[in-house]
């Protein structure tokens, strides 16, 4: 079966809950004694590590956000010596300066675990070559899969992302099994795949494991086309280890939390108020693994939800929606709240290629938004009337789902910049 560790992996949510209650009370402990801002946080609160008995106590403790690993840049929640570290990693994130984060060798190995738990489930096996082209650095992404894949036994292949065309080389040439990249660069590859004349069957890769970035359904089946393999998700945030936070299984019905090390909650992002399994609201993380970083009630800004049942596949772990987007990314469009994804989600529906930008602006105090979108080959049409009709299409398609008007203008296949990384797809000219 695909697992790297089924003892824990499969485990019954009692064996799982006293795990977390025990990891819970050690972690809090060392937070209190080893890290001023947590102390102080804590006092503040009314509230002791003796006050901590399981993970049902996890609700009385505050939370803590991305500005006040800010406020204690670049080392200041570390709650371990520079000599106990074996690793930094940082994140940069779309505005304010980047937060850093660190890793005693036993973080490491945990989150190699979760990684190697992430390929497992996605069928991997120490027989596969996985070839990693997340970027390496400081982003996590390609030393997390990297890891994973040793941990797990396979061999990984370290490409980093770049220079397309040398990565379909690769994946001809080295037999890659598995692609680990961001889902937009998975597109990109599949489209370079194609123009390179090469027929996606003849290669030996059979899965692909993405994420790093919001993804749609329509966009899996894209990729699986494009490059004639089973895609997977991979969620992760550098804040709580990187990617391996939690992972798709064979049933691809949520995201399995690995909630041994990372125990999650749904909260009302604007009060705070735990939600019930099936609602979506902010995703919240608790370290009970981790020693070098140990955060309590991270607000990740993801937006998602939980739900508690045993999946099909025999894991207990609970599992996560896709992230329908991030509270931060969402705009407010002449009042009303649009995501990212949900224009995706029309383009592919209407068999567009997921090759967008969205142009926002304020002219008269009126927002405007404009979607770019590529033609793709089967649509690209000379005639202008054929285009505007096209756009119009969309543009309908648009309004029925956002509930307000965008432009649509549709541009020559190749036209928009591609991305290696994460895919930059909105362009806000508002200065809110
Ligand atoms: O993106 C870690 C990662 C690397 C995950 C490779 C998966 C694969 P950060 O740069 O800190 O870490 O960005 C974290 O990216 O809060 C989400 O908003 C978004 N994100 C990550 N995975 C997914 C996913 C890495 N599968 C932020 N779907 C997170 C949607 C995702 N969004």
């Amino acid at each position: 079966m695909p697992y790297y560790q089924p003892d824990i992996e499969c485990a019954s949510t009692d064996y799982i809950r006293a795990i977390q209650s025990a990891r819970l009370i050690k972690m809090v402990h060392s937070a209190y004694n080893n890290v001023p801002f947590y102390k102080r946080k804590l006092d503040e609160a009314g509230i002791s590590p003796a006050d901590i008995h399981n993970i049902e106590d996890v609700s009385k403790l505050p939370f803590t956000v991305k500005n006040d690993l800010r406020d204690n840049y670049p080392y200041g929640l570390f709650a371990v010596k520079p000599c106990d570290l074996v690793r930094v990693h940082a994140s940069s994130g779309t505005t304010g300066k980047q937060t850093v984060v660190g890793y005693t060798a036993n973080d490491i190995d945990l989150w190699s675990q979760c990684a190697a738990r992430a390929i497992a489930a996605a069928g991997g096996t120490k027989d596969d070559f996985i070839h990693v082209s997340y970027g390496y650095g400081l982003f996590t992404g390609g030393l997390g899969l990297h890891y994973g894949a040793e941990k797990l036994g396979a061999t990984a292949i370290p490409v980093s992302s770049g220079n397309t065309k040398r990565q379909v080389q690769i994946l001809q040439d080295f037999g890659s099994d598995f692609l680990c990249c961001t889902p937009s660069y998975a597109m990109f590859i599949g489209e370079t795949v194609r123009d390179m004349g090469i027929d996606p069957k003849t290669l030996k890769l059979r899965g692909g494991i993405f994420g790093a970035e919001p993804w749609t359904d329509n966009m899996r089946k894209e990729i699986e086309r494009l490059l004639a393999i089973k895609a997977f998700d991979i969620y992760g945030l550098s804040e709580i280890s990187g990617p391996g936070v939690a992972y798709e299984c064979e049933c691809q019905d949520g995201m399995h939390i690995c909630e041994d090390y990372f125990y999650p909650e749904i909260i009302n992002p604007d009060t705070g108020e735990v939600l019930p399994d099936g609602e979506y609201g902010e995703l919240v993380f608790t370290c009970i693994g981790k020693e070098a970083l140990p955060l309590i009630r991270y607000r990740t800004r993801d937006i998602c939800a939980l739900r508690h049942a045993l999946c099909s596949c025999g894991r207990a772990f609970v599992r996560m929606t896709k992230p329908r987007g991030r509270s931060d990314d969402m705009l407010i469009i002449r009042g009303v709240n649009v995501f990212p994804s949900q224009v995706e989600h029309v383009l592919l529906e209407l068999k567009m290629d997921p090759n967008y930008l969205i142009l926002v602006d304020r002219v008269n105090n009126l927002d405007s938004m404009e979607v770019q979108v590529e033609m793709n080959s089967a649509l690209f049409s000379d005639t202008v009337r054929d285009i505007e009709n096209t756009e119009k299409r969309i543009e309908s398609a648009l309004q029925s789902t956002l509930n307000i008007h965008a432009r649509v203008r549709l541009l020559e296949p190749g036209t928009l910049p591609r991305s290696e990384g994460k895919a930059k797809r909105v362009i806000d000219n508002r200065n809110l």
